[in-house]
């Protein structure tokens, strides 16, 4: 039987286990990227780690999320990630430089090799054939050093494209597409691999806005073949020499098969606030717009910006509306600067913003009270933006443009019939970054000529809090009960205020579930011990390790929740926290306040692989709760979490920082 590309990849690099659906793997890791907001404790892991150098063909340290540095906590973070990219072995890309995924696609991302990177994102580069995976931070430290990263083997599903996208219709449609048909929780514990005719016609760029997205139907990766696309695109950064034919077998088998008929997509949108309430933007067509932004890891290409571009010469956007182009990329901007696009951008009423996430986590340009934003990112979680009960509407550049043209959403088709002279920007090869625009060297530090060499730590620059092994007896209260589809920004938002603490753990903790109830972190610091209870889809978006550290200092021992998101539940195992699975009726019947006691010796029956766990709550009733972990997950648990385990394996081999 033939090979999907996803098991080719795995394959090559398949340390440990086989390649059965839902068996535990362990892979090599070629690459690995990291970002200022996680970047941190990426390294402080693995400095207490005790390794000394990266053992990745590559390493690569971003600033990207908080670039404005508001607040020096920031600029520290910034200084000490420098230090630590110089001293143990990373490139090192100065904030303002762009988005991690933007950069590392455009300057290190290549066919086949393995990815890990601390951002729920990092599948993007997936649109030129690598298996790029996004995970907590120390699940990067210790790959970093070496150690195998493990998985649970995804189901790989073809998405067999067919046709061609019409007019006015983009890539970010056909994701939303996916969203609108499979939901946020769609994708978990799969790999989406895009096959058929459609492939081709479809640019690096569009298929890395497709891949990107991914991410926000809950599937471990997304990954395209090469072709001729890819080499083209990998020419134009100098690194033609990287490209590889990748394809799967002809006899592959997949999991599943889904069939996207491009030809018959169609401008969409995702509502407020959730990625997957999408709608034809026709349905909602009419609702006045206050401000529009282009950018993102999704759409802030230099490809991405070019239509806004196009649409907009010898154009003024509405009164109504404010626009903002934040390029992913410096080179982006620096290419939107040299063929003119900034002017015409700029006399059409746009504003420009440094390449940064900024507004896609609330850091400037938040939308006003009772506003309306169109924005072409991929996340809009209820107060992502920075303000509660926000508006926040996820579109193609090209709807967003139109938007902003019309100061009201309108599909763009609608509007070019209305205004006679609106054509539609379409893409040509020929208009990509084109001749000479190389790697990005001015902004990037190699690690064989570092500017520093020993670790520089500000003031709010704390340790990584351990966790003591499992104990026998846990018991406690239910500090919180909550709906499904939490997100990590419920547990442990980014905007501003809070993001500045991501490197002090005592004090970020204060923040944490502030959104759901502000009274939890006190109530939890004074409760000895406790736990969570969630519906399904608990931790779906970001892989802040911060949504599992977080509720670890404060002192929850476990989280009862109808199913996890891949990567915060392996956060939680990482910080010594009980994923535990409970049934619908179970969640109904839960209260919280009432008092759990897990009725079994914890610790051994962790040890001993026991699935069902006997639940007493109030002295009264009892229900039970699944734990769903591997042998090496058992042990994880068992020891406290990630850090020590992998402490006393290697105190213990005296070798490797492997975590097994
Ligand atoms: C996000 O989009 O939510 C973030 C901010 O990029 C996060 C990373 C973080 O929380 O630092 C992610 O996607 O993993
Ligand atoms: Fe940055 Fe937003 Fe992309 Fe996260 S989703 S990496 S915050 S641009």
């Amino acid at each position: 039987m033939g090979q999907t590309l996803t098991e080719k990849i795995l394959d090559d690099h398949l340390v440990d286990g086989e390649l059965e659906t839902g068996e535990e793997i362990g892979i090599e890791i070629d690459q690995v990227l990291t970002q200022d907001t996680t970047g941190t404790l990426v390294w402080l892991q693995f400095e207490a780690l005790g390794l000394d150098e990266v053992q990745t063909e590559l390493a690569a340290q971003y600033c990207d999320h908080q670039t404005y540095q508001f607040d020096f906590k920031n600029t520290d973070d910034h200084r000490f990630l420098r230090s630590a990219a110089g001293t143990f072995g990373a490139y090192f890309s100065r904030p303002g430089n762009g988005i991690c995924h933007n950069v590392h696609k455009e300057n290190f991302a290549a066919p086949g090799k393995t990815l890990l990177g601390s951002d729920s994102h990092t599948p993007t580069p997936g649109g030129l054939g690598q298996l790029a995976i996004g995970s907590g931070g120390l699940d990067v430290a210790v790959a970093m050093g070496g150690g195998a990263y493990y998985i649970e083997m995804p189901e790989v599903v073809e998405v067999r494209l067919e046709g061609e996208l019409p007019e006015w219709a983009t890539a970010k449609d056909v994701i939303l597409e996916m969203l609108r048909r499979l939901s946020v929780k769609g994708g978990v514990g799969k790999i989406f691999e895009y096959t058929g005719p459609g492939v081709e016609s479809l640019s690096v760029p569009e298929r890395t806005t497709i891949t990107n997205m991914g991410t926000e139907l809950g599937a471990t990766s997304s990954i395209f073949p090469t072709d001729e696309r890819t080499e083209e695109w990998l020419e134009q950064f100098d690194r033609g020499d990287e490209h590889v034919e990748l394809a799967p077998d002809e006899d592959a088998e997949y999991a599943d098969q889904i069939t996207v008929d491009l030809s018959e997509i169609e401008p969409l949108i995702a509502c407020p606030s959730m990625p997957d309430k999408v709608v034809p933007v026709r349905e909602v067509a009419g609702e006045s717009v206050d401000q529009v932004i282009i950018g993102s890891c999704t759409n802030g290409g230099y490809e991405d910006i070019l239509p806004t571009a196009k649409m907009l010469e010898g154009r003024t956007i509405d009164r109504r509306a404010e626009m903002i182009v934040a390029p992913g990329s410096k080179q982006a901007s620096e290419m939107l600067a040299r063929k003119g696009w900034t002017a015409e951008l700029m006399a059409a009423g746009v504003n420009f913003s440094e390449a940064t996430c900024g507004a896609c986590i609330g850091i400037g340009h938040v939308p006003a009270s009772d506003s309306v934003s169109l924005r072409t990112f991929n996340r809009n979680f209820e107060g992502r933006s920075g303000i509660e009960e926000d508006n926040v509407y996820l579109c193609s550049p090209e709807v967003a443009t139109a938007a902003a043209i019309a100061g009201e959403i309108v599909d763009p088709r609608d509007l070019a019939d209305e205004l006679g002279d609106l054509e539609a920007p379409g893409f040509e090869l020929g208009d990509s970054y084109a001749e000479g625009m190389g790697r990005s060297d001015a902004d990037i530090i190699n690690p064989d000529d570092p500017v520093d060499d020993e670790l520089i730590k500000g003031p709010n620059i704390g340790d990584v809090p351990l966790k003591d092994e499992l104990g026998a007896k846990l018991d406690g209260p239910a500090l919180l009960k909550m709906e499904d589809n939490i997100t990590t920004d419920h547990i442990i938002p980014a905007t501003q205020d809070i993001l500045m603490y991501r490197s002090n753990i005592p004090k970020l903790s204060e923040f944490t579930l502030s959104r759901v109830d502000d009274t939890f972190a006190e109530r939890a610091l004074k409760s000895d011990g406790g736990f969570l209870v969630a519906g399904e889809n608990y931790g779906q978006g970001s892989s802040r390790e911060h949504a599992a550290l977080c509720p670890m200092y404060l002192g929850i021992q476990g989280v009862f929740a109808q199913s996890f998101a891949r990567i915060h539940r392996a956060n939680l195992f990482n910080f010594g926290l009980l994923p535990l699975e409970i049934d619908e009726a179970t969640y109904e019947n839960i209260e919280q306040g009432d008092d759990i006691e897990i009725v079994d010796d914890v610790a051994e029956a962790v040890r001993s692989g026991t699935e069902e766990f006997t639940v007493r709550v109030n002295d009264d009733w009892e229900f039970t709760a699944t734990l769903n972990a591997s042998e090496r997950e058992r042990r994880i648990l068992a020891d406290g979490g990630k850090l020590s385990h992998t402490k006393k394996q290697a105190e213990s081999d005296g070798a490797a920082p492997a975590d097994d």
